[in-house]
């Protein structure tokens, strides 16, 4: 077991330091629309997305560009990760109302 953990330790530090120093952006849904509508990061870097909804009614935040599906309660924040992305533009959006809920990541 005290041979293991410095193995261990070699694993994990890494994917810890990782999520640490992942650059922080936030989203705020009010009145179901994504503030901003258009977010910048930066290129091939994984990113840590804090999204807060100030609405009274849930929202799922929702890509078909890259993999992300995630609930945000009334109210609430939650925070994912996405990314590293290539140069471009990323669209996603509120499933639940997406009429007006549209975003865009610009990945420069
Ligand atoms: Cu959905």
């Amino acid at each position: 077991m005290k041979r293991l953990l410095p193995l261990v330790l070699a694993i994990l530090l890494p994917l810890l330091a990782s999520a640490a120093d992942a650059p922080s952006y936030t989203l705020t849904l009010k009145d179901h629309r994504y503030q901003p509508n258009e977010l910048r990061i930066p290129a091939n870097v994984r990113i840590k997305l804090e999204l807060i909804n100030q609405d009274p009614s849930p929202e799922e935040f929702e890509s078909n560009d890259f993999p992300a599906e995630k609930i945000v309660m009334p109210n609430s924040r939650i925070s994912l990760f996405i990314g590293p992305f290539k140069p471009g533009r990323y669209r996603f959006y509120g499933d639940f109302h997406q009429p007006t809920a549209q975003g865009m990541l610009v990945v420069e």
